[in-house]
This record gives C-alpha cells, sequence and structure tokens, in this order.
C-alpha cells in the first residue's frame, strides 16, 4: 500500500508529501530532475504527458496527475484523515472553490513566470509577460488573503488540504518580507501548516538550498 510520488525539491510535490505526512500513509517519492530536462523525456512523460509535476502512482499503478485530482483522489481513499470537509457540508464548498482558485487562477501563472519563453517569441516579450504574470500573480494572492478566516487557517472549521497548496504555493515568486506585509493572513496561514509537527520535516526538505535556489 505504498504510494509514489514524483517531483522535485521545492515544486508541488510539497504539496502532496505534506498531505501524505498528514494522513501517515506510506509513501516514496521520486526525484525528477527538472534543471537537467528530466521531466521532458519519454519517460516521465509516459507518466505525465506535458512533463509536469507532481505525479502519483497508486499502489495499483494508477497514474494521476493535476493537483487537484490527486487532493480529491486521496481524499477519497481516505476519508476518516478529512483532507477536505465532508461531501454535502458548506465547509466543503467553501474549500473547493478555493482550492480550484489555487489550481485554475494561480498554479497556471507558475509556468509564465518560470518559462515565459513558452509564451512569447522574442527576449522582449519574454520579459513583458513574465513581468505581467509576476503581478497577476501578487493581485490575486490578495483574494485569497480575504478570504481567509484567520483561525489561522482558510476555514474557521479548521485545517484542510487548502490550506497546505497555499501555504506551498505561497513560496514562490514571493519574497517572505513582501507577503509578510501585503499577505498578513497568508502569511500566517503559512506559518502554521509549516509548523505542523507531520508537516515541518517536508517543508525542510523543500525548502531552497543554501543558495537560495529551488530544484526547479
Ligand atoms: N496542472 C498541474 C500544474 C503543475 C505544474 O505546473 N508544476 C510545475 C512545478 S511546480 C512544473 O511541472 N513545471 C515544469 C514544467 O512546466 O515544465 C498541477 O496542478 O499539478
Amino acid at each position: 500500500m505504498t504510494y509514489t510520488i514524483y517531483g522535485a525539491r521545492g515544486s508541488g510535490l510539497g504539496i502532496i508529501e505534506a498531505l501524505c505526512a498528514e494522513m501517515g500513509v506510506d509513501y516514496e517519492t521520486r526525484h525528477v530532475d527538472v534543471r537537467g530536462g528530466e521531466n521532458q523525456k519519454a519517460a516521465y512523460r509516459r507518466l505525465h504527458p506535458l512533463g509536469k509535476l507532481p505525479t502519483l502512482v497508486l499502489p495499483d499503478g494508477e497514474i494521476i496527475t493535476d493537483t487537484v485530482a490527486i487532493i480529491l483522489t486521496l481524499d477519497e481513499r481516505h476519508p476518516e484523515s478529512r483532507l477536505l470537509p465532508p461531501p454535502g457540508s458548506e465547509a466543503r464548498v467553501r474549500a473547493l472553490r478555493w482550492l480550484l482558485f489555487c489550481a485554475t487562477e494561480l498554479y497556471p501563472l507558475v509556468e509564465i513566470i518560470d518559462f515565459p519563453e513558452r509564451f512569447a517569441n522574442t527576449d522582449e516579450c519574454t520579459v513583458v509577460v513574465r513581468g505581467r504574470a509576476s503581478s497577476l500573480w501578487r493581485d490575486r494572492w490578495q483574494h485569497v488573503d480575504k478570504a481567509i478566516g484567520g483561525t489561522p487557517y482558510l476555514l474557521p472549521e479548521g485545517f484542510c488540504a487548502v490550506d497546505v497548496c497555499i501555504a506551498v504555493l505561497c513560496r514562490w515568486d514571493m519574497e517572505p518580507k513582501w507577503r509578510q506585509k501585503n499577505l498578513p493572513h497568508v502569511d500566517a496561514l503559512a506559518k502554521a501548516v509549516w509548523n505542523r509537527p507531520a508537516v515541518a520535516p517536508v517543508f525542510v526538505r523543500h525548502s531552497p538550498d543554501e543558495k537560495g535556489q529551488d530544484a526547479l
């Protein structure tokens, strides 16, 4: 009954790894060398057709890509872990709303910020496109900040998987000081998540290296 999660340090792997640690399920991680282009090679593309991370492989070999699909699958397989509030509850509606906000309005900007050349055909355009995505990234986070109930988690009902998504995503393309000043609720939520006993060691593993660089 071991889950296998593919990803890289500092990537969305941290979300799935932290959730598996919270649930106390057996899992192993497989490092994908994004800087070396391993994610774009045929072997990894057999798992994820676009070469993105993270990818989860279930104990029976079923492959799941995309963070929301992974979270919903884990929630369904381990309802006792309450990764998300129970089906039919108002809290679940709010959790799904902000989970999807993270997945559809925030996460796609990361590809533009990390790989602007995929969206522009000159160096000049690349700089403009990256700058615009980065500014949208900061604007959109303001909506997450306003939505946080402040317990310190998103929902007054308590911790859920969306908090982990927020705590991982808010580390990207954002100086900690800027986050603290401009997104005080996101910052407090992230610190609470990073300090959870099961999550803390995962977050240390996913912190930037001594040169301040992520693995991507
Ligand atoms: N839709 C995917 C997006 C994942 C994604 O963009 N992951 C980044 C790393 S955090 C990635 O794979 N970047 C490498 C690339 O785009 O080639 C999800 O929700 O998991």
